[in-house]
């Protein structure tokens, strides 16, 4: 392929001639916009250890009430796409939100879509419409675009849970805003319970539910347990593995972010199928160490890492005798919609 000719080639008054006018050539940047055979990301992969984070949230706690953060997070900036941007990938934002007991994130909406992953504590909720959704650890909880959302705790130690938004794409489409709202009453049918086994779903007046969003908490004692009888049936299965889906479509639970559950088998190496799409790991229970490109990381519980596009990833579970169970939030459902998903 030959090279290109260089911005520096042309004369600089012709170069301004164009900048007059709102002009750019294409041809000094267009093997940077179209790089060959595959992406250059910018997602570097990153680490965040949540024995060296949790000490800087309990500090925020001290150091900015409730009432003055609304939200009190600290978010997991990928160095690559510049810490300012406080995106994790393309589409990913993470951060670790702080709750006190007492304390209370008043509700709103808005167009970026949610979800949580409980990291640590009990007695905290999130009301989403109206439906009452207890946090425990491991446990996901959604709050889909529009939805009202706010969050309480009951209990009396410090709630820490894993915040994974799409909002650096719905910022970039310039989407991104939200609404303040009431605190909500609460009288949401609670999800979890009548869509507790995979099955059946409910048929009100003979008919099946036609809301977008049917169910908002998935609870980690029955996400595990379906990836344990999973394992146990399929025993030569090497990637044991469950989608978040909406009961009653079967389709992702969110309509720009997948997530997913992972379960490696006691001192088992799954190498991942080299795909499109982002990836962010977070252990639930559990530790793993996970080799991308020239980093390997060892996670332990509570920690999160991501992996950009186009990269092989390898997960191993160093422990002869359990399981590690890991939570996994990637891009495939946008990659599939806009039909760039692949995999290599
Ligand atoms: C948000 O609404 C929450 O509701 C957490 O807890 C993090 C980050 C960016 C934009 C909105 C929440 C957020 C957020």
């Amino acid at each position: 392929m030959s090279d290109l000719a260089r911005l520096e080639d042309l004369p600089l008054d012709y170069r301004q001639a164009l900048t007059a006018q709102n002009l750019v050539p294409l041809w000094p940047s267009l093997r940077g916009v179209l790089p060959p055979e595959k992406p250059r990301p910018q997602t570097a992969p990153t680490f965040w250890s949540y024995k060296a984070i949790k000490p800087l949230l309990l500090q925020a706690g001290d150091l900015t009430p409730i009432e003055k953060a609304e939200r009190r997070v600290l978010v997991l900036a990928n160095p690559g796409h510049g810490l300012e941007k406080m995106q994790a990938s393309p589409a990913i934002y993470l951060g670790l939100q702080l709750l006190l007991p007492g304390e209370w994130a008043p509700s709103h909406r808005h167009t970026p879509n949610a979800v949580r992953m409980i990291v640590e504590g009990e007695g905290a909720y999130t009301t989403v419409n109206g439906e009452k959704c207890p946090m425990s650890r491991g446990d996901l909880i959604l709050t889909p675009t529009g939805l009202w959302h706010e969050h309480g705790h009951d209990g009396d130690k410090p709630v820490v849970w894993l915040d994974v938004l799409d909002l650096p794409l719905v910022y970039y489409t310039e989407t991104s805003y939200h609404i303040n709202g009431e605190r909500q009453p609460i009288d949401g049918i609670r999800g979890d319970k009548i869509y507790k086994y995979g099955g059946v779903v409910p048929t009100r007046d003979f008919e099946r539910s036609k809301q977008a969003y049917p169910m908002i908490r998935y609870p980690w004692v029955e996400v595990k347990e379906s990836l344990l009888a999973l394992g146990s049936e399929e025993p030569t299965l090497s990637t044991v593995m469950v989608t978040y889906v909406n009961p009653e479509t079967g389709s992702d639970a969110e309509n720009i972010l997948g997530y997913y559950a992972l379960m490696l088998r006691p001192g088992q190496t799954v190498k991942m199928p080299v795909r499109s799409p982002s990836c962010v790991f977070h252990v639930i229970e559990g530790a793993a160490s996970l080799k991308v490109l020239d980093k390997e990381f060892k996670l332990s519980e509570a920690d999160t890492c991501c992996a950009p596009g186009y990269t092989p990833v390898t997960l191993v579970n160093e422990d002869a005798n359990k399981p590690t169970f890991l939570f996994l939030a990637d891009e495939s459902p946008l990659h599939r919609k806009l039909g760039v998903y692949e995999v290599r």
